[in-house]
């Protein structure tokens, strides 16, 4: 095998492919070789609008070539360098770029390799911050059902997706749940914001008086949860948790792997909300997706907390062999450059209204049950087939990229988070196509 020649069916079975059906897969691959702006090419030459930024990450759009140029530079100059006890200064000037960017009062960055393992730094540091303070009893998490927080052993306890854990043993224990906020029966076919349901928020306080705040370290939640199906928030909710966490001493996370980096048209979620939380976590749109990286910002509050004692003490024992690794901060700074310079989360808000009416312009197509739309991301939820949960979505998945469409599936909802850079030419073809594609499948 080389690199040119096409695969065969043998070359496929070596790779262990991750969230996917590799039988499946392998009986009938769907390759991607080549991508540029708001496309992807397959090795034939078959050209495929991306809907969803690769998956939620290509914000810039691709083949950027200012990313490229970074990256090849600082490999050719610096290809690693040691975190630990040491440092280089494209890992400073990133976190002052990321500073940039947050709400008032987030204002240091840790930085990892994946979404995943930022969520398990901030779960991590919420419990070293009350036990630094003091307070080593506040060790229980709160997530919430429905929630995607990656796959690492903390994400996945306070995850609320049932395939995710349901293999994996008992997690983590002393962790909890809030209910989720999806409610077709009375919010369906909103644009924008829902309605109802802002009350679920005062959960917490059930969950308060069930285990007391003394034994309550952090809840985390998606502002508006992408994987698992889109759930946008209901009016008031994130307020409210915010207000209920501050009463009760609890740090509150915003798992901001998707909605950061002007997926809804403002830098992080929080900024579009007006919520700040005590943590962001955030990947994907950090680098554009070209390398991988994630991050933590942490508030002033948290960082001066641990910043006591002897000054030659370590103050967090955490981090990672390629935290803050130079040819990942490399494509970072490139691509917080691109946004800045080409005002893309502005961008993403204007073009937020032409989005919603062509995700709303499905009503009425076959097996729509609800659509929903919230900056630059969108919903269409199809009714399952009886006893095949997942097939229609699954058929709806494959009938797009047949017509040179990729959409991402979950369970029977499309989801759809396109490049930033998107026109309205192509949100046309997108809906256009999915138009066709509810038309065909059964
Ligand atoms: N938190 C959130 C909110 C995410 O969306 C992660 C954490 C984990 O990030 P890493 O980099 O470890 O994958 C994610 C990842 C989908 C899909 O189907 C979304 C993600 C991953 C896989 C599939 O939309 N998001």
């Amino acid at each position: 095998m080389t690199a040119s020649a096409p695969l065969q069916r043998a070359d496929l079975e070596a790779f262990w492919m991750p969230f996917t059906a590799n039988r499946q897969f392998k009986a009938n691959p769907r390759l991607l070789a080549r991508s540029e702006g708001m496309h992807y090419w397959t090795p034939e030459g078959r050209q495929i609008l991306d809907a969803v930024a690769g998956l939620w990450c290509v914000n810039a759009g691709h083949g950027r070539k200012e990313i490229a140029a970074a990256v090849s530079e600082q490999i050719a100059t610096m290809e690693y360098a040691p975190p630990f006890q040491m440092g280089h200064p494209g890992a400073f000037q990133l976190a002052n770029d990321v500073v940039r960017l947050l709400p008032q009062g987030l204002d240091h960055v840790f930085f990892t390799n994946s979404g995943s393992e930022s969520v398990d730094t901030a779960l991590k540091i919420a419990l070293a911050y009350h036990r630094v303070r003091g307070e080593g009893t506040r060790t229980r998490l709160i997530g919430r059902e429905r929630g995607y927080h990656g796959v690492g052993f903390g994400g996945i306890s306070v995850g609320g997706m049932v395939n995710n854990r349901k293999w994996f043993g008992s997690m983590l224990p002393g962790v909890d749940h809030l209910s989720h906020t999806h409610d077709l029966a009375r919010n369906a076919y909103t644009r924008g914001e829902p309605e109802h349901g802002g009350n679920l928020a005062d959960e917490l306080e059930r969950l308060v008086a069930l285990h007391d705040a003394s034994n309550i370290a952090a809840v985390i939640v998606e502002p508006v949860a992408g994987s698992t199906g889109v759930l946008i928030p209901p009016k008031g909710y994130l307020a409210r948790l915010r207000e209920l966490c501050t009463k009760h001493g609890i740090l509150l996370i915003f798992d901001e792997v998707i909605t950061g980096f002007g997926r809804l048209g403002a830098p992080f979620a929080s900024n579009f909300y007006g919520v700040t939380p005590d943590m962001i976590t955030m990947a994907k749109g950090l680098t554009n997706g070209a390398i991988p990286m994630g991050a933590v910002a942490a508030s002033k509050r948290v960082y001066d907390t641990f910043m006591q004692g002897p000054e030659g003490a370590i103050e967090l024992f955490h981090g990672y062999t390629y935290s803050a690794h130079p040819v990942a901060c490399a494509a970072g700074i490139a691509t917080q450059e691109i946004y800045r310079k080409e005002g893309l989360f502005a961008r993403a808000q204007e073009m937020s209204g032409y989005w919603a009416d062509g995700v709303h312009s499905l009503k009425g197509s076959p097996h729509v049950i609800d659509l929903r739309n919230l900056g630059l991301i969108g919903a269409v939820e199809l009714e399952p087939i009886p006893g095949k949960p997942g097939a229609r979505g699954y058929a709806a998945f494959v009938n797009a990229f047949e017509k040179g469409l990729l959409v991402r599936v979950t369970g029977d909802i499309i989801a759809m988070s396109p490049p930033l850079i998107i026109e309205q030419g192509h949100v046309d073809q997108v809906f256009g196509t999915l138009a066709e594609v509810l038309r065909e499948i059964a």
